[in-house]
């Protein structure tokens, strides 16, 4: 057989062969075995040597040629497999749009101590107030200083705190609010009254009713002539509000560098009704807030003429009041990402 007529014969026996292949692998074989530098092709070729010189372009050619046609063929066919593997697949993973939806769709709820903090912004815009937030990295100048806590003094150990430097840390109350609203407010427009809710940071050893970090609603009123009677008044209205008529409140004295006279606001324990238990540390009564008259070294402070203004001033633990509204045993289930716990919540929303 002429070396031509080899060639001729290896191209038809190649495209037989592509025809014929079905599967990726065994395309990709006829592929190395046809047009491989170890081919049957390659090898012919070898035979070039023998042929008078003017023959060898000629037969040269007409290989390459052949290659091509091969070589095409080849893709033509990889094209068609590629065709035949998606088209398989998507005959696997139809999906069937008409089959009812999985019941396991869970609708979410709101936190229940973000759904306290917006009962009581409600109740307060009610009444006349703003609601304004301010920075969790608080200056200690607003923090402490303007609060009447000046550097060094005694006071601050009411308040482990978390420094970043000097003269930054993580605020330890909503009380710096205070200041920073009191030195904005243009009292040419009416009476200051508003309420700041947002987290506060405590170096605080944990325990079932106290957490390291957890939330606070600051409250301030300045206007002329606003007294003790006002502060309580406000109190009663937010305590009765949030627990209902039945629940005792009382009164108690005590002391912030911010405020004179000074209060907090007990409420009978949820858990023995105030009989005394572990929760309650055996008194019957849990401290919900802080409250007082400003200090007027604090209106000083921001600018404000205490001869002429007064104001008052409170802190309520909205944490506390959750625990006590639906007798939740430890602080720390708010913040351990329970689901269980969360759910149960659901739909408290007002
Ligand atoms: C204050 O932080 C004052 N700034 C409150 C205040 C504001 C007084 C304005 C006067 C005028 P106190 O440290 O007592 O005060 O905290 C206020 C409330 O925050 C407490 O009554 C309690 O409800 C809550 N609280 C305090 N520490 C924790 C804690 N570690 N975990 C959870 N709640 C806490």
């Amino acid at each position: 057989m002429s070396l031509k007529e080899n060639l001729e014969k290896l191209k038809s026996e190649g495209l037989k062969d592509i025809a014929d292949s079905k599967e990726q692998h065994v395309l990709n074989d006829i592929r190395v075995k046809l047009l491989g530098k170890k081919g049957p092709i390659t090898d012919t070729l070898r035979g070039m040597k023998d042929l008078p010189a003017e023959e060898r372009p000629k037969i040269g050619s007409f290989a390459n040629k052949i290659k091509e046609e091969l070589a095409q063929a080849i893709a033509d066919k990889q094209e068609e497999i590629n065709k035949a593997i998606i088209n398989e697949k998507l005959k696997k993973e139809t999906i069937d749009v008409t089959l009812p939806s999985r019941k396991s769709n869970k609708i979410g709820t709101q936190h229940i101590l973000n759904q306290i903090i917006d009962d009581i912004e409600e109740l307060f815009i009610g009444l006349g107030y703003q609601v304004i937030s301010g920075p969790e990295v608080e200056e200690d100048k607003y923090n402490f200083e303007k609060m009447n806590i000046p550097k060094n003094h005694p006071a601050r150990d009411m308040q482990d705190t978390f420094y970043i430097n000097d003269e930054l840390l993580m605020r330890t109350h909503t009380s710096p609010q205070q200041a920073r609203t009191m030195e904005k407010h243009d009292f040419s427009k009416g009476a200051l009254k508003m309420i700041s809710p947002g987290k506060v940071y405590r170096r605080d050893t944990d325990d079932a009713t106290h957490s390291h970090q957890f939330n606070q609603i600051e409250g301030l009123v300045v206007d002329k002539n606003v007294t003790m009677a006002d502060l309580k008044g406000t109190l009663e209205v937010l305590v009765r509000h949030v627990f209902g008529e039945e629940r005792k409140i009382r009164f108690r004295p005590s002391y912030f560098p911010f405020t004179e006279p000074s209060v907090e606001v007990d409420i009978t324990c949820f858990a023995c009704g105030g009989s005394g238990c572990r929760i309650c540390k055996f008194t019957g009564w849990i401290e919900v807030l802080g409250a007082g008259l400003v200090h007027p070294n604090v209106l000083k402070n921001s600018g404000i003429d205490p001869d002429i203004y007064s104001g008052f001033a409170f802190g309520v633990g909205p944490d506390r009041f959750a625990m006590l509204k639906y007798g939740v045993e430890d602080i720390r289930n708010f913040y351990s990402n329970d689901v269980r716990f969360i759910e149960q919540f659901k739909g408290e929303e007002a």
